[in-house]
């Protein structure tokens, strides 16, 4: 990796000849031309923000075109949520086989999964083992926080600069940021004060920590949480849950993979991953057909016992059609979940205090969980419930409630993220004028397929806001996004043009659609991260953030979108 040479960091090695000796480049030549007279090091034709699973793809793909194309990474590897969520516990809660990437065939053969849901440890070694296998590292730079990203509409491209100086000029830019990459710490009196380590569960230590024989504290039960407090009980002296609201959780049902079922996923892989690309959220499991009403309360117990016992997302994305957007029904699918929770957890206070009474099950994002319920049977789990105590603030010794104070020797913040738009708004991004992003987004996002805002032309915003990503197994909305993206930038060079920007009324209209495919769900009633909604950043507008339209639903119109030479994109 480059040191940098003055202000402009080192740059990328040529591309490859193509075996004709012409640069792959191709039809681009033009643009190349265009850019020719920038002999900077930092000069290229296209720049991705992030190196995770949208990152990496998105250089292949770009690379792969023939530009040349350099990826900013603040993490020090691959990886992007895979690098960073390293916390007991972490891991998929979609089938591995169809969370990796499906664009390569000799990928596919040649990776096993070892688990069902594979961990992050696994996760990330597949992430590593993609970068070397395509040979993307030489494109990567590590820890390099982008920090600003200026338009010049004269020059027709992006500066981009770095936390630690260095610059970059680029006509192409995709922001890969991640749309839960930024954590949020709780907004309690004393945060700072404890006297032992504190850490958010995204920056956990890459060596781990030990906590055999330790009293920790927890604060936060959503995904993350309920993932880690089962690993902490099993080694903690004693561990504290400090949960203000509970969540519905469902069964995650991981298992090793055997060599049975190995092959089967090995002669089925492909077909599964066909079947993603038609389900709504891009997993294996979707909708029935059937309403709740369609069927007697025999027959729908039944039916929910069954999905209760199946691995993953079952219960979420592959219930009666009706849950999601009818309150009986989805009452009726959380009394049976109540059930659940009450049936496994001994103590029937404490069981009362885990079952949600403020939102239906799937309204907010749905944990699952291994053995997180039977976790509260375990002697040396306490919950306290902060609806009934809340905490009045950290000190030195541990977390004091309005009840009492509990004195601890490593406290967690699993506390969630700025969810969406908060990487956006760490990077001073100005389009057009000088405009910033920020204040185009001051009254919510504004973008077109979630992929483009006007006044930013030449920017590419893979898996933001608005976007189908945010509410999908994210691997097969990011390879759709992606694909979508590079066979834009690919048309407009084709043209021999060399901008393109999202219209205004087609922006206008996106985000109102998005808008309408979250009201029509039971979710936006609910306050959650689906809306920015976050109680450590008061001053943040309540505004969907995700397009709940269905993977293919929305491919078919960002397909339509490119077929009619991008229309609602203005091209020059
Ligand atoms: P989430 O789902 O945003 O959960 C954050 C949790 O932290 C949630 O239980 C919050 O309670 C709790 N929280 C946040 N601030 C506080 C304060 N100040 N006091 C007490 N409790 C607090 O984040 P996760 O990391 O669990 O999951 C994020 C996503 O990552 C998840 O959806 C998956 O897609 C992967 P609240 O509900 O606000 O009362």
């Amino acid at each position: 990796m480059g040191t940098g040479a003055g202000t402009y960091d080192l740059g990328l090695p040529a591309p490859e000849p193509t075996a004709s000796g012409r640069r792959a480049i191709g039809t681009h030549e033009g643009v190349r031309g265009a850019m020719s007279g920038h002999r900077d090091l930092g000069t290229v034709d296209a720049l991705v923000i992030g190196a995770g699973v949208s990152g990496l793809y998105q250089l292949l793909r770009l690379r792969d075109l023939g530009l040349r194309v350099v990826a900013l990474e603040a993490g020090s590897d691959v990886g992007g949520t895979w690098y960073w969520n390293r916390y007991p516990g972490a891991r998929f809660d979609s089938e591995s086989y169809t969370y990796g990437y499906s664009f390569s065939d000799a990928l596919l053969d040649e990776w096993e999964w070892t688990e069902h849901f594979s961990p992050q440890a696994e996760t990330l070694r597949y992430l590593r083992h993609v970068a070397d296998r395509f040979a993307l590292r030489a494109h990567i730079r590590f820890d390099r926080r982008v920090t600003s990203a200026t338009w010049d509409d004269e020059a027709c491209r992006w500066t981009v600069a770095t936390e630690d100086g260095s610059t970059w000029l680029t006509q192409w830019l995709v922001t890969a940021i991640g749309a839960l990459s930024v954590p949020t710490l709780p907004a309690i009196d004393g945060r700072d004060d404890f006297a032992g380590p504190a850490i958010h569960t995204a920056r956990w230590p890459e060596d781990g920590v030990d906590l055999a024989g330790l009293r920790v504290g927890v604060i936060g039960t959503g995904a993350t949480a309920v993932q880690l407090i089962p690993e902490v009980a099993k080694v903690a002296a004693s561990l504290t849950v400090f949960q203000r609201s509970p969540n519905w959780c469902a069964p995650l049902h991981n298992r090793p993979i055997d060599a049975e079922a190995q092959a089967r996923i090995r002669e089925n892989q492909r077909d599964m991953l066909r079947r993603c690309r038609e389900t709504f959220g891009g997993f294996l499991h979707d909708a029935e057909g059937e309403k709740t009403t369609d069927v007697t309360e025999v027959e729908r117990e039944a039916f929910w016992e069954q999905r209760y016992a199946e691995p993953g997302f079952a219960l979420w994305f592959a219930n009666y059609r009706d849950v999601m957007v009818s309150p009986d029904a989805n009452r009726l699918l959380s009394d049976f979940m109540a059930r659940k929770i009450a049936e496994r957890v001994h103590d029937p206070d404490v069981a009362k205090r885990l079952i949600p009474t403020d939102h239906g099950f799937g309204t907010k994002r749905v944990p699952l969980e291994t053995g997180y319920y039977e976790a509260y049977n375990q002697p040396n789990v306490e919950l306290v419930d902060l609806r009934e105590t809340p905490i009045v603030r950290i000190t030195a010794e541990g977390v004091t409630t309005t009840a009492r104070d509990h004195p601890l020797d490593f406290l967690v913040f699993a506390t969630g993220f700025d969810a969406v738009t908060g990487a956006f708004d760490q990077i001073d991004v100005r389009g057009v004028g000088g405009s910033t992003l920020r204040a185009a987004w001051a009254n919510g996002p504004v973008t077109y397929l979630g992929l483009q805002v006007p006044g930013f032309p030449n920017l590419f915003t893979v898996a933001g806001p608005h976007n189908v990503s945010t509410l999908c197994n994210m691997p097969r909305c990011i390879e759709q996004n992606v694909d979508w993206v590079t066979d834009c930038i690919s048309h407009v060079l084709a043209r021999g043009a060399n901008r393109i920007e999202a219209s205004v009324p087609s922006a206008g209209e996106w985000t109102a659609h998005t808008y309408e495919t979250v009201d029509r769900l039971l979710l936006s009633k609910v306050d959650s991260w689906f809306h920015g909604v976050n109680s450590n950043l008061p001053g943040k507008r309540r505004r969907p953030l995700i397009y709940a339209g269905g993977l293919p639903r929305y491919r078919e119109r960002c397909d339509e979108v490119a077929a009619a030479g991008y229309e609602g994109f203005l091209i020059s």
